[in-house]
């Protein structure tokens, strides 16, 4: 028998069996996937090789659009079980005591691209989707309790401004502070991702949040206005801007990798779950706005009240068809769950869904990890489009009809609506006796952190703006840090006057940008 061309002996021949393994996408037993047809061994290859011409087209075609923001995330199965008795407060079937159900969490970095590293400086998504027995249940967090902006319209261009200038394509520090010194209301937030919570251990080590204000309904029809507080149970643990950048330089993967090997050897991470509750009439009268998604509500004004707990103890059996793909929205909501006038969270209920029509194609909720696998009843007249797969068979298209097929027919007033009246403006919201941009960021550099924290934020502050910030918008940065807090704002301008002209072009991270202008000196705080 002639021996392959192909470099491989016949003793590598896989065995018969194996060789049965592979087939084409019409189910075919396959050729071969090593050699494509030629004339002779020498020849030219042949276009109905049509093996190969599939391996190449689909090849061509075997990435979707990455997630414009959160591209670079991990994800695992898992549940949510109700522990406590919240009933009195909401009707939804998975917060009813005792009951089990299905999830699906994805933790992602935000403004990286899918390969950029696990550890950069940025807030974490924290994107929850619950298989619920009334249809699926999305809850689209961060591991921040609240945002940079109050106003979806001001999203995109927030992005790009943490992302890469338009000429170089470079990531660049003085475009992301002149975003946030244009725009005080991202205080909190920024001093947040300054902080020790800026760059998580593990993404098992961090907490979630659902960051907007939302609407829970009782089964009697009452109403409080809700926040979620997803608190890991690992504990919360954070990686300086030093430590991070090493391990980003050794595994751009590490947080990926951490959350897969855990769950792989039985070490199931968890998070419990609590909500602030407010009640409904409060909202009118509270001192700042309780819709503002830059702000927290203190918790002495609304205590904490437990619920349950999830737990992550299933990873992806593969990671494109059920990670890649996986496809969470805000406005998947359910009976008892409601949305709130934060204007954030109402522009969120357009966007990610028409992000997925874009990005994974119509029928997106058809895949398996999208599907709302735990309903009794499913009874949409959407149908078609592109790549269809469930249908109602012959069913009538339309509602109402003479045949018996079921439809929607609500009127009057909504349950999980509000009272609302006033102009068509484009306008920020009003602001109230508390509503202000800076006060939450500096009570939570005076009242919450200690020296040691201060000490390591006036380090990553300066540090970032030696990144290349400069002129005025250094001024302004200088500004708005004393704005936050007069003591920590004087270190940041002292820090940074002191370093001017430090060896740390634009963009480059905090810690990499010390290190380039002195050696490293081995050390052993790698936090592996
Ligand atoms: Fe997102 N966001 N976002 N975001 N976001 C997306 O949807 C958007 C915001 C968050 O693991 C996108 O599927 C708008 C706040 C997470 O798949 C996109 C606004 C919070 C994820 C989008 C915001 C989030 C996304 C991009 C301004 C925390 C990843 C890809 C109102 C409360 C979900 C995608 C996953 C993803 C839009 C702001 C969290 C573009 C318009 C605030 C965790 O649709």
């Amino acid at each position: 028998m002639p021996q392959p061309n192909d470099g491989s002996s016949i003793a590598n021949q896989p065995s018969p069996e194996a060789q049965k393994g592979s087939t084409t996408t019409t189910g075919a037993p396959a050729t071969s996937d090593r050699n494509s047809l030629t004339i002779g061994p020498d020849g030219p290859i042949l276009l109905h090789d049509t093996h190969f011409i599939e391996q190449m087209a689909h090849f061509n075609r075997e990435r979707v659009p990455e997630r414009n923001v959160h591209a670079k995330g991990s994800g695992a199965f898992g549940t949510f079980t109700t522990t406590e008795d919240v009933s009195a407060y909401t009707k939804a079937a998975l917060f009813q005591p005792g009951v089990t159900t299905d999830m699906l969490a994805r933790f992602s970095t935000v403004a990286g691209e899918q390969g950029s590293p696990d550890t950069w400086r940025d807030p974490r998504g924290f994107a929850l989707k619950f298989y619920t027995t009334e249809g699926n249940y999305d809850l689209v967090g961060n591991n921040t309790p609240v945002f940079f902006i109050r106003d979806t319209m001001k999203f995109p261009h927030f992005i790009r401004s943490q992302k890469r200038r338009g000429g170089n394509g470079l990531r660049d520090n003085h475009m992301q502070w002149d975003f946030w010194s244009l725009n005080p209301e991202s205080a909190h937030q920024v001093t947040y991702l300054m902080g020790d919570r800026g760059i998580p251990r593990t993404y098992r080590h961090m907490n979630g949040y659902g960051s907007h204000t939302f609407l829970w309904v009782n089964a009697a029809g009452e109403k409080h206005w809700v926040k979620y507080h997803f608190h890991s149970d690992q504990g919360v643990e954070g990686l300086t801007g030093e430590q991070a950048d090493r391990i980003a330089g050794q595994d751009a993967d590490f947080h990926r990798r951490d959350l897969y090997e855990a769950i792989d050897r039985g070490e199931f991470p968890s998070w419990t779950l609590s909500v602030q509750l407010m009640p409904y009439e409060d909202a009118r009268t509270y001192r700042f706005n309780p819709f503002d998604l830059t702000k927290i509500w203190p918790h002495e004004d609304y205590p904490l009240v437990k619920v349950g707990t999830m737990e992550l103890n299933r990873n992806p059996e593969n990671f494109f068809a059920q990670i890649e793909q996986a496809a969470f929205e805000p406005s998947a909501i359910v009976p008892g769950i409601g949305f709130s006038p934060d204007k954030m969270l109402l522009g969120r209920t357009f966007a990610y869904s028409d992000t997925h029509r874009y990005r994974i194609g119509t029928n997106y909720q058809q895949l398996p990890v999208n599907q709302a696998k735990a309903t009794q009843h499913q009874n949409t007249y959407t149908f078609d489009g592109a790549m269809a797969y469930q249908h109602s068979d012959d069913a009538p298209v339309y509602a109402p009809n003479s045949e018996g097929r079921g439809y929607a027919d609500l009127t009057g007033e909504v349950e999980d609506g509000w009272e609302t009246d006033g102009d068509m403006v484009r306008q920020a919201y009003t602001l109230r006796e508390a509503d202000d941009d800076f006060g939450q960021a500096g009570a939570l550099v005076r009242e919450v952190w200690d020296d040691a924290q201060r000490d390591q934020f006036v380090e990553t502050v300066a540090g970032h703006l030696l990144g290349g910030v400069e002129g005025e918008v250094l001024e302004r940065a200088f500004d708005y840090w004393h704005r936050v807090d007069g003591d920590t704002g004087k270190r940041i301008e002292e820090h940074v006057r002191a370093g001017q002209g430090g060896a740390n072009p634009g963009g480059m991270p905090e810690a990499a940008a010390a290190q380039a202008s002195d050696p490293v000196v081995e050390d052993d705080t790698h936090a592996g």
